[in-house]
């Protein structure tokens, strides 16, 4: 049996922050698992090193359930993204190095693909509307099916998604929280107008996206969702915090327009009412903050049950082990939506070197046996941890909202 010699965690930080977990078994062969959790990486890392990798020393590599159902149920402090992050990490890692035992592409160890490739969306944005259409543009001339569209609010500086780098969006991007300002009132006269003009400008036939990003009520997130219709928008995403599983029912009471959750989601039981109550049409929890890929193809089945299909989270700090993870998953699941793809940097791209490939508006994890996935540690050694928060965000009057 294939077994457990070592474990580490290895951080950097090219442009942004990851935690990346290696397994290597007594017969040399070697696994990655992404622990990244944006602006909260040391927690998950001490985790691992500290509570999870002495446990896992010894064990068969091959027992992917059993040593996740040990390192949740053992936990006895069950669920959250800290811990189901670290699980998720050992998990990628495990399925890594079975398909390379088996000398075969993980997605062949989950039933074989369902799908020529994966369907993925990439972000526009702009500070005007003219800017994210012109963005917009760039995408459909690269041959994107779908594309995100999120754009700056006259009045308001930092609005979620704007970035002043055209290609990467990284809201982690100072040493303590950046203080923004948020006003739903200014919000909501720009959404529809920028939907709009992207349907005069870009046609019918290109998917558009729009990630609100947890910050109206659910009665707001329904007048904006009946506002949006007329634009046939792909979904709209994150439209109130999702705690209260049950506010998406007066959502729904007001507008057809596709609802996308999840990207916070830890676990099933962040979303089984809404799957069950069909709530939501995607969802879109992760390979690294859900548990890993055997803890997500539970959801996925669970959400297949109840006519809800998946749409992953893919941001760039999910790093490029979660996004081959990822595909891998796309490619095998009956019912997958969409999946998010915003680019690494080239640094990124250059510590992670892999094996998933773009062409015609879909990615393709390639056929490389395990993940397909590679970390180059002295690559990853040039580039030191360095602190970085996501931002707050606070109303006109100075209260506390959602980021
Ligand atoms: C966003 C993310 O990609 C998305 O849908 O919600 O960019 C999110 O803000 C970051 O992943 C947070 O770290
Ligand atoms: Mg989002």
């Amino acid at each position: 049996m294939p077994k457990i010699i070592s474990a580490k965690t290895i951080v950097t930080c090219p442009g942004r922050n990851f935690v990346t977990l290696k397994i290597e078994t007594g017969d040399g062969v070697t696994g990655l698992g992404d622990a990244t959790l944006n602006g909260r990486e040391l927690a998950v890392e001490s985790y691992l090193r500290d509570h999870v990798v002495p446990c896992l020393i010894g064990r068969d590599a091959h027992q992917i359930e059993d040593i996740w159902q040990y390192l949740y149920r053992g936990a006895y402090w069950r669920r959250g993204p800290v811990t189901m992050s670290a699980i998720a990490a050992v998990d990628m890692a495990l399925w890594d190095i079975k398909g390379k035992i088996a000398g075969l592409p993980v997605y062949q160890l989950l039933g074989g693909a369902c799908r020529t490739g994966v369907m993925v969306y990439g972000h526009a944005n702009g500070e005007t509307i003219d800017d994210t259409i012109a963005a917009a543009r760039e995408y459909v001339a690269n041959g994107y099916k779908a594309v995100r569209l999120q754009t700056g609010v006259p009045g308001m500086s930092d609005v979620y998604g704007v970035s002043k780098d055209k290609l990467f969006y990284e809201p982690a991007d100072s040493d303590l929280p950046k203080e923004t300002v948020w006003s739903t009132d200014k919000y909501m006269r720009v959404a529809p107008e920028l939907f709009a003009a992207a349907r005069k400008a870009l046609g019918w036939e290109v998917h558009l996206l729009h990630d609100v990003h947890h910050r109206l009520t659910p009665i707001e997130a329904g007048r904006l969702g009946k506002d949006l219709e007329p634009y046939r928008p792909f979904w709209m995403e994150d439209a109130t915090p999702a705690e209260n599983q049950a506010g998406f029912r007066l959502i729904r009471q007001h507008t057809t327009t596709p609802l996308a959750v999840g990207e916070i989601f830890s676990s099933i039981w962040d979303c089984k009412q809404l799957i069950e109550e069909q709530l939501i049409d995607y969802i879109r929890a992760t390979v690294v903050h859900a548990g890993g890929i055997t803890h997500l193809r539970k959801i996925a089945s669970f959400a297949d049950l109840h006519g809800v299909r998946t749409g992953c989270h893919g941001a760039t700090d999910l790093s490029p082990v979660t996004m081959a993870a990822a595909l891998h998953f796309d490619l095998s699941i009956p019912n997958f939506g969409i999946q998010e793809y915003m680019r690494h940097t080239a640094d990124t791209d250059a510590v992670f070197p892999h094996a998933y490939t773009f062409e015609g508006g879909m990615l393709h994890p390639g056929e490389a046996p395990g993940l397909g996935v590679e970390i180059d540690e002295d690559a990853a050694a040039r580039f030191p941890y360095k602190r970085a928060y996501l931002p707050v965000a606070r109303r006109l009057d100075g209260s506390m909202h959602d980021w």
